[in-house]
């Protein structure tokens, strides 16, 4: 049975939350670099990173933020991290891409696909150093292409390991529609590997974890690994300030500075012939309609939205005082990070 809707909604909330202080942050030119973020994704992290024990590991992608804060490592370091000082998680070397937590079992990395052999090496050791225990690890649906991601499976299924390989399924590898580069169905792909496979949907926290938890205790009781797909949406697109969403967003201000640099890149001498600038034109517009016709549009897509309507529902104003207390929680959080004297 999972925890009441509440409990789950509030998780998700500092999630969002949470996040929303990082991009504000990197919108005032305090991060630097890409940043990718999980908004769209709460369900499934709230719907799986509560379940875990303090002695289960945790192996990350380049979207791990979320997953840190909920498994409880100190928000204030995670934050001064992304913001590249010294006194952060990794010392400022890691980045949003690279967190690592020792004492929390938990790693992420910016490389697609490493999430699977990190988590097959954590189940290893937890079958020798912590039975009962279990690795988890979270990747997008394009790292399912990864030769390393399979290989981990392949490895987990040989060795029965204790491993929940959590997809997170938003159907886009950057800008690359997944189906487009992907042979079969991925649920059959992990079958195939002998890996028992479940689908979800990934918008919907309380599914989430009724998928998630017989996987779980499956894996404590040493009965092997699982592959956990859920479909989810980026409301952000792949990164933040992408390209295609602004321009869709705001399209008077956004599109002209696009247009002119595509026309400027078609006219340009040398290079390849008309047939291939044609071709690489035809894909751009066909991603830029792809994204009109977006699913980031759609409340039903937002897993926090859709759940602060069910909420709504029951009872508006236990609600507004949930939120207003996530709020309060996260505003201390970014002014206590933000203190020049942190230790
Ligand atoms: C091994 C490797 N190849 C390529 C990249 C560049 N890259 C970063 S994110 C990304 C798309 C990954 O798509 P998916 O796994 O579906 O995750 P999503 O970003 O959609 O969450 C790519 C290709 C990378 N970081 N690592």
């Amino acid at each position: 049975m999972p925890p009441d809707l509440w409990s789950l909604y509030e998780s998700m909330l500092r999630c969002r939350l949470f996040e929303e202080a990082v991009a504000q942050l990197w919108r005032d030119g305090l991060i630097s670099g890409e940043m990718h973020l999980g908004t769209g994704e709460e369900a499934i992290i709230a719907g799986i990173v509560p379940q875990l024990r303090a002695d289960d590991a945790l192996a990350l992608d380049h979207r791990g933020t979320a997953a840190l804060l909920l498994r409880g490592v100190d928000p204030a370091l995670i934050l001064r991290e992304l913001l590249g000082r010294p006194d952060g998680l990794c010392g400022g070397m890691g980045g949003h891409m690279h967190l690592f937590a020792r004492e929390h079992l938990a790693a992420s990395s910016g490389i697609v696909g490493a999430a699977g052999p990190a988590a097959a090496g954590f189940a290893l050791a937890a079958r020798c150093l912590r039975p009962g225990t279990l690795a988890v690890a979270f990747f997008g649906e394009g790292a399912m292409n990864q030769g390393m991601l399979l290989e981990a499976l392949n490895l987990a299924a040989a060795w029965s390991l204790p491993v929940l390989f959590v997809c997170k399924d938003d159907g886009w590898s950057i800008t690359t529609d997944s189906d487009r580069m992907t042979g079969s169905d991925l649920s059959m792909r992990a079958r195939g590997l002998g890996v028992q496979a479940v689908e979800t949907d990934g918008r919907d926290v309380s599914q989430v974890w009724e998928a998630a938890a017989p996987a779980i205790a499956r894996a404590r009781a040493g009965q092997g690994p699982t592959f956990l797909r859920g479909r989810c949406v980026h409301l952000e697109g792949h990164f933040l300030g992408y390209a295609l969403l602004r321009a869709t967003r705001d399209p008077l201000r956004e599109l002209p500075p696009i247009l002119g640099s595509l026309v400027r890149a078609f006219a340009r001498p040398g290079g390849a012939g008309r047939r291939e600038r044609l071709s690489g034109l035809r894909q751009v517009m066909a991603a830029t309609t792809a994204t009109l016709r977006d699913p980031r549009r759609e409340r039903s897509n937002d897993p926090v939205a859709r759940t602060h309507d069910d909420l709504a529902r029951k009872d508006p104003s236990r609600l507004r005082e949930l939120e207003a207390a996530v709020a309060r929680a996260i505003r201390a959080i970014v002014a206590s990070a933000m203190q020049e004297d942190a230790a």
